[in-house]
C-alpha cells in the first residue's frame, strides 16, 4: 500500500509536534568538548548527526542557563544567558542553526515556577518589605509562635518555607531552599516571565518543556490535609519523605494557573509552529494533563510521571492510558519511560524486555520523549554516598539515592577514556558497565538496541496511524496488551507480550503482518492466531473493508 506520508512526518507544518518524538538531552552529561568534565553546547552540536541518525523529530535541552547549579541548572539566575560552563549565546544560536539544518526542531527547558536564590529578582525581593520587587516571591509572616505559615513540605526535604532574617518573614520554596517560588499572583511577575520566554522565541526556538508547570501559582496559605495512601514511585511521593503524607490541595495546581497558561499560549501563538509541553506532578496528574492541554488555548501538550514509576504490568499501563484517553478530550498527551529524574528504564523495568518497551511507547497516541542513553539500554549507575551530588539523594540516602544514577555521562566509545565523553574526569563517573553499551559498539552491531530504536523510529514515521491515529485498547489477556491505531481508513493492530514466555491468542483473520515493520517485530498473525515470543511484539494491518474484524473472539 502506498501512503503519502509527507503530511504526517511530524516535522512539517505548524502541528509538527503532534505525535513527534523528542530526544531529551541532559547537556552536562552529553558530550564535553572543553575538557572540564562537564558536557557543553558545542558537544551537542558535535553530536547532532548522531541524534539525527536516531530518526527523532526534535531535541529538548535540559537547562543550560546561568545557574549556581544547586539543582544542576533547574535553579536559574539569568533566564537570558548561557552558563559559561556550557558555552555562550553564540554557541546556542549555532546549535539551533545546525539542528534545523538536519531537520531537527529545538525545544528548551523553561524553569518558570521558581528561580535561583542568586537571581537578581530574589536578591532585591529579600532586601526589604517595600522594595519594587518585594512581592515578586511568596513571602509570609510566621505564625504567632514563629512557626512557618503552613504545613507545606518541600519535595527535596523539610518545610517548604525558609526563614529570611532581612525581612523577618518566610519565603516559599517547593523544591530546594535555593529555589524560591515566584509569585505568579503578581501581574508584574507574569509580564516579566513572558518577557524571558519571548527572548528565546526571538532566538528561534521551536518550543519549550515547562518545568513543574503546575507549581507556578500557589493557593491560599492554609494547611494541606493529610493523606493515608502514600503512592510510591514518584519523586517526592514516598514513605521516606513527608511531602508524600499530604494531599496537595493548597500548595500547587491552583485554578488561577490556567490564566497564566493562556497568556503563555497567546505568546507562543505569535510564533507559529512553536510548541509547549508542561511537566505535571500532581495527585491527579492525568486530570491536570487534560485540563492543561485541552481547548487549544493553553499548553499544546502535557506529561506526567505516571509511566515513570516502578509499575509496568500491562493492566496498570492500560489503566493509565485508557483513563487518559477518556479524560483528555481535545488535549494531547506526551509520554516518556525515562528522564533525568527517575531510575534508568533498563534497571526499573525488565532489562530483557527493552525492545518491547520501545514498541509499547512508540505505538501510544501522543508525543514521545526519549531520554539520552535510553536507546543504548543504559542501566542505573551504582554510586557510593561519597560520589553523590544530587541534593535530593544526599538528603534522603539510603532510602532514596537521588537522581545521579540516571545522569552519568553518555558512553560514546568503549575504548576511550571516560567512554569518549571527556578527556577529564567527568562530574559523575562513566560506569564500567556502560562501556560495552557505548555508541560505537552498538553502531557496528546490526542487532543492537540502538539500531532497533533507529529502525522502529524510521518505520513509525511512515505510518500515519502510529503518529497521529486514534487509539483503542482491548482488555489485557494473558499479559498481552493489544491496541489499535486508526487513521483515515488505515487500521493497525499492535500486540505486546509483557510475559517472559510465548503466548498464542485468537486474532482477527483479516490481520496481516506489516512487512514494513523492523525484523525484530517478531510475532505472527496467521489464520486467526496471533503468536508472540516472550516479550514479543506483533503489528498487523487490517484492511478498511474489514472494519467488523473483531478481537473479542
Ligand atoms: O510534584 C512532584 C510529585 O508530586 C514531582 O514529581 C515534581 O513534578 C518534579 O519533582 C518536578 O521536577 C522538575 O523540577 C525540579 C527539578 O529538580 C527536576 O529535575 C525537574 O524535572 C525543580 O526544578
Amino acid at each position: 500500500m502506498t501512503t503519502d506520508t509527507s503530511q504526517y512526518l511530524g516535522r512539517q507544518g505548524a502541528d509538527w509536534w503532534r505525535g513527534a518524538v523528542i530526544y531529551q538531552i541532559y547537556p552536562r552529561s552529553f558530550q564535553d568538548t572543553r575538557g572540564d568534565g562537564i558536557g557543553d553546547l558545542q558537544g551537542v552540536i558535535d553530536r547532532l548527526d548522531y541524534i539525527a541518525s536516531l530518526n527523532v523529530d526534535a531535541i529538548w535541552l535540559s537547562p543550560f542557563f546561568t545557574s549556581p547549579m544547586k539543582d544542576f541548572g533547574y535553579d536559574v539566575s539569568d533566564y537570558r544567558d548561557v552558563d559559561p560552563m556550557f558555552g555562550t549565546l553564540v554557541d546556542f544560536d549555532r546549535l539551533v542553526e545546525a539542528a534545523h539544518a538536519r531537520g531537527l526542531k529545538v525545544t528548551i527547558d523553561q524553569v518558570l515556577s521558581h528561580t535561583s536564590d542568586a537571581h537578581p529578582w530574589f536578591q532585591e525581593s529579600r532586601e526589604s518589605r517595600d522594595n519594587p520587587r518585594a512581592d515578586w516571591y511568596v513571602w509570609a509572616d510566621p505564625r504567632p509562635d514563629g512557626a512557618p505559615p503552613t504545613n507545606w513540605q518541600a519535595i527535596f526535604g523539610g518545610s517548604a518555607w525558609q526563614w529570611d532574617t532581612r525581612r523577618c518573614q518566610y519565603y516559599l520554596h517547593n523544591f530546594l531552599v535555593e529555589q524560591p517560588d515566584l509569585n505568579f499572583r503578581n501581574p508584574a511577575v507574569v509580564e516579566a516571565i513572558l518577557g524571558e520566554v519571548r527572548f528565546w522565541l526571538e532566538r528561534g526556538v521551536d518550543g519549550f518543556r515547562l518545568d513543574a508547570v503546575n507549581f507556578c501559582t500557589h493557593g491560599e496559605l492554609k494547611d494541606n490535609p493529610p493523606r493515608d495512601d502514600i503512592r510510591e514511585g514518584f519523586i517526592g511521593v514516598r514513605p521516606d519523605n513527608p511531602y508524600g503524607y499530604q494531599q496537595h490541595i493548597h500548595d500547587k495546581t491552583q485554578p488561577e494557573n490556567l490564566a497564566f497558561l493562556e497568556r503563555l499560549r497567546a505568546l507562543l501563538d505569535e510564533y507559529p509552529g512553536t510548541t509547549s509541553v508542561g511537566e505535571v506532578g500532581d495527585d491527579d496528574s492525568l486530570g491536570v494533563m487534560a485540563e492543561y492541554s485541552r481547548g487549544g488555548n493553553r499548553l499544546h501538550m502535557a506529561y506526567s510521571f505516571d509511566l515513570l514509576g516502578e509499575r509496568h504490568d500491562p493492566e496498570y499501563l492500560r489503566g493509565i492510558l485508557t483513563e487518559m484517553e477518556s479524560r483528555i478530550e481535545d488535549g494531547w498527551p506526551c509520554w516518556a519511560l525515562g528522564n533525568h529524574d527517575v531510575t534508568r528504564l533498563a534497571s526499573r523495568w525488565d532489562a530483557a524486555a527493552l525492545r518491547l518497551y520501545l514498541a509499547f511507547l512508540l505505538t501510544q497516541r501522543g508525543s514521545i520523549c526519549l531520554y539520552q542513553g535510553e536507546e543504548l539500554g543504559l542501566t542505573e549507575a551504582e554510586l557510593s554516598f561519597e560520589q553523590l551530588v544530587d541534593p535530593a539523594g544526599i538528603t534522603f540516602w539510603p532510602a532514596y539515592k537521588g537522581r545521579d544514577g540516571c545522569r552519568t555521562p553518555m558512553p560514546w566509545q568503549a575504548d576511550a577514556p571516560h567512554g569518549g565523553f571527556s578527556r577529564a574526569a567527568p562530574w559523575l563517573p562513566v560506569p564500567d558497565a556502560h562501556l560495552g553499551l557505548a555508541v560505537d559498539q552498538q553502531d557496528a552491531a546490526p542487532d543492537s538496541l540502538l539500531n532497533a530504536y533507529r529502525a522502529f523510529l524510521a518505520f513509525r514515521r511512515t505510518q500515519p496511524a502510529l503518529v497521529k491515529g486514534d487509539i483503542t485498547y482491548h482488555p489485557v489477556r494473558d499479559e498481552v496488551l493489544c491496541l489499535e491505531r486508526t487513521h483515515q481508513g488505515n487500521r493497525l493492530l499492535v500486540a505486546l507480550n509483557f510475559a517472559g514466555e510465548p503466548r498464542e491468542l485468537p486474532a482477527p483473520r483479516e490481520a496481516q503482518s506489516l512487512a514494513e515493520a523492523p525484523a525484530w517485530v517478531n510475532g505472527s498473525w496467521q489464520d486467526g492466531t496471533l503468536r508472540l515470543p516472550a516479550y514479543g511484539i506483533a503489528i498487523a494491518r487490517c484492511t478498511t473493508d474489514s472494519e467488523e474484524a473483531s478481537w473479542d473472539v
